[in-house]
């Protein structure tokens, strides 16, 4: 249910920006051939042709629409050019859709505070930016004017059979304008040079709302699109939402939409208006109430969250139809590799913006055959994250018999691989959610990522051993867990296996311990010999050796949590602790045998600089290179952009 937030009073310039046609923006820069022809991207599913998930305007123009299959839209436009989305694992690969999002964002974000809200959709607060323009260079001092901002819409303004060019102009120079008129000027001027910006640096064209609040800012990015914008005045609000289509809101297309549809007749926002406040509480509860109240106004309290990373990571898949899994073998080969798709994004996103993600969560869709109780939803199942490929699949394959076992009640499970005949699972997804930001570093530790235990926002430091801001205990994993899984399948081991990255791996005895035997030689050795940071007193680091780290030969003692029960709340070490393998973990083997691993892939580049000359070179030696964010530059209008030409 919408909860009605604490209303703003200050008056807001607030931009939704949403990239247009965005996958097939993304192919076509990829293959720039296609430009200007109808295109639409397609699901990698194959059946009649894959169902279409974008549609380029060039298309639209034929009728082709995004519910089409592409056999369907063959018919309707024989020339359309059908691209496949990127896949990997047996399924949809959206990186580079996602990576192409984030170029947009790092523009976005240089004029105001900036949300992420989806894939290709961004909220921008531009009220200082704004206020700073109308203080320092207002509108109508301006000797150009930007012509993206010319070619605003702006909604509300008698158009007196005047061209909308000459209605934007005005209505900027406008000197009589009200101070929140004024604002609005500023920020769809600012707005159009940073989708000019847009255009220039990733190729990519989008369009925006700009108003006072993110709902109608929302509500106008997509009146006009491709490629444009459109303002909405204060007083053009009434009139917006006098006849705006009560499921056209956000929030409102489901069943609250429905139910004010049937219980109260209402089917414009503009309908709401005659209820009272208290009517709409008296339905709808206090809050919601509270928030029709404000919709049917126009009034919106809710911020732009400062947030240019997304707040969780997910991976799913659905297996529709006859595809659905029905044996223990299959279900744990997909959880695999949705698990390993999550664990390579949650380890890029601790490397690139030095956070880590604290729960592991597991959906699934599960059907019961010969079920009475078909209403009956699989659980959904969370435990804290642990990092590494192996464990958060290990983790995953848990969650999933726990809710299998809650959903089936009285179940035993058939052997691992036999076909079973009481249950289908129509789709399994995995999601790293809690995501926070790591602290700074503070000692020779900080050039391998959260490894100093005295820095650790999370962590509970013992004896210089950190505990978590990778790993968790293993306690919760055993509560979200529950149970014992006597009939269930055995999960398998719980070894502390490694990724394949190769670590380095200092160790007290100076014991080689890789596999491939490489031994680094030279000055980085005494450099890490001579720094004992702020670890423990008891730790003598005196060999640093590069491993190739295989599975150890020590496995965990149970559950393979992050540390093993004996270690106590307040962080006592008494026994082996392991800390999670995807990130720089320390192994302390009883009080005799200490080592301290780093992956190799966890060192950030920015700091080799500061680290002394003659190692320099060596741990660059380590490290890949790196890569370079495409920035092509092209200058054009954004509206030609989009005119059918293909020699721009
Ligand atoms: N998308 C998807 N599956 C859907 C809807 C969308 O995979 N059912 C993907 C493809 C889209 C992208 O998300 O390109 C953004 O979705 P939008 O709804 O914003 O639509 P587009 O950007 O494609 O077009 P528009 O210009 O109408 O916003």
């Amino acid at each position: 249910m919408p909860i009605a937030r604490r209303e703003v009073s200050d008056v807001r310039v607030i931009a939704h920006v949403d990239m247009d046609c965005f996958y097939v923006q993304v192919e076509q820069r990829r293959q720039p051939d296609l430009r200007g022809l109808p295109t639409a991207v397609v699901q990698y599913n194959a059946w009649k042709g894959g169902g279409l998930i974008a549609v380029g305007y060039e298309a639209r123009r034929f009728g082709v629409k995004r519910s089409m299959r592409g056999d369907e839209a063959k018919k309707v436009c024989p020339e359309i050019h059908l691209v496949q989305v990127p896949v990997a694992r047996g399924k949809a690969n959206l990186n580079v859709y996602r990576d192409a999002g984030s170029e947009v964002v790092g523009i976005l974000s240089q004029r105001g505070r900036c949300e992420r809200a989806s894939i290709d959709e961004v909220y921008l607060d531009l009220t200082d930016a704004a206020e700073t323009m109308l203080a320092e260079n207002p509108p109508e001092m301006l000797e150009e004017i930007n012509p993206e901002a010319l070619k605003s819409h702006v909604l509300g303004i008698d158009k007196n059979e005047k061209e909308e060019g000459e209605i934007a102009r005005q209505w900027i120079c406008n000197s009589d304008a009200d101070h929140r008129d004024k604002l609005l000027v500023c920020g769809a001027i600012i707005v159009g040079e940073l989708r000019m910006q847009v255009l220039q640096e990733t190729e990519f064209t989008c369009s925006a709302g700009i108003a006072h609040n993110k709902m109608l800012a929302k509500l106008a990015s997509g009146m006009n699109k491709p490629a444009q914008q459109t303002v909405v005045p204060f007083s053009a609000v009434n009139e917006l939402l006098a006849s705006l289509p009560i499921k056209k809101m956000k929030q409102l297309g489901g069943k609250l939409g429905s139910s004010l549809q049937s219980d109260l007749g209402v089917n414009t926002v503009g309908d709401l208006l005659q209820f009272s406040e208290e009517k709409l509480q008296g339905h709808y509860g206090i809050n919601t109430g509270k928030w029709l109240w404000n919709v049917a106004r126009g009034i919106d309290g809710d911020e732009v969250e400062g947030r240019l990373l997304p707040k969780s990571h997910g991976c799913g898949k659905t297996f529709p139809g006859p595809r659905a899994l029905k044996t223990m073998t299959s279900v744990e080969r997909w959880l695999n590799d949705l698990c390993e798709e999550l664990s390579e994004r949650i380890q890029s996103d601790m490397d690139k913006n030095n956070r880590v993600a604290h729960t592991l969560t597991l959906h699934a869709r599960v059907y019961k055959t010969n079920d009475s109780d078909s209403l009956k939803k699989f659980p959904s199942k969370s435990c804290p994250l642990r990092y590494g490929t192996m464990k958060i699949q290990e983790d995953a394959l848990k969650l999933f018999n726990s809710g299998l076992r809650e959903f089936l009640g009285s179940y035993r499970a058939e052997s691992k691989g036999t076909m079973n005949n009481k249950w289908g699972v129509t789709a399994l997804s995995v999601i790293a959610s809690k995501i926070l930001a790591t602290s700074g570093a503070c000692s020779i530790l900080k050039y391998f990522q959260g490894v100093d235990p005295s820095c650790s926002s999370e962590g509970h430091t013992n004896d210089g051993i950190i505990q978590a801001t990778l790993a968790t205990s293993h306690s919760g994993t055993e509560s979200c867990l529950g149970g014992d899984n006597t009939d269930l399948p055995k999960e398998s081991s719980c070894e502390e296996t490694n990724s394949n990255h190769s670590k380095l791996n200092l160790n007290q005895d100076g014991k080689r311990t890789n596999k491939r035997n490489n031994e680094v030689s030279g000055p980085i050795l005494r450099y890490f010999s001579t720094q004992s940071p702020s670890c423990s007193s008891s730790q003598h680091v005196s060999h640093a050796i590069i491993q190739d780290t295989g599975p150890s030969s020590t496995p965990a003692t149970d559950g393979c949590s992050g540390y093993n029960q004996s270690e106590s709340q307040n962080g006592t070490q008494q026994g082996e602790t392991r800390l999670c393998n995807s990130s720089p973990s320390l192994v302390q083997h009883g009080q005799e045998k200490q080592q301290w691993n780093f992956n190799v892939e966890d060192i950030d580049p920015s700091v080799i600089g500061e680290l002394p000359p003659e190692i320099q070179d060596e741990v660059r030696g380590w490290l890949k290179p790196l890569k370079h964010a495409k920035t092509a530059k092209r200058s054009s209008n954004i509206a030609q952009y989009f005119l059918p030409s293909r020699d721009r």
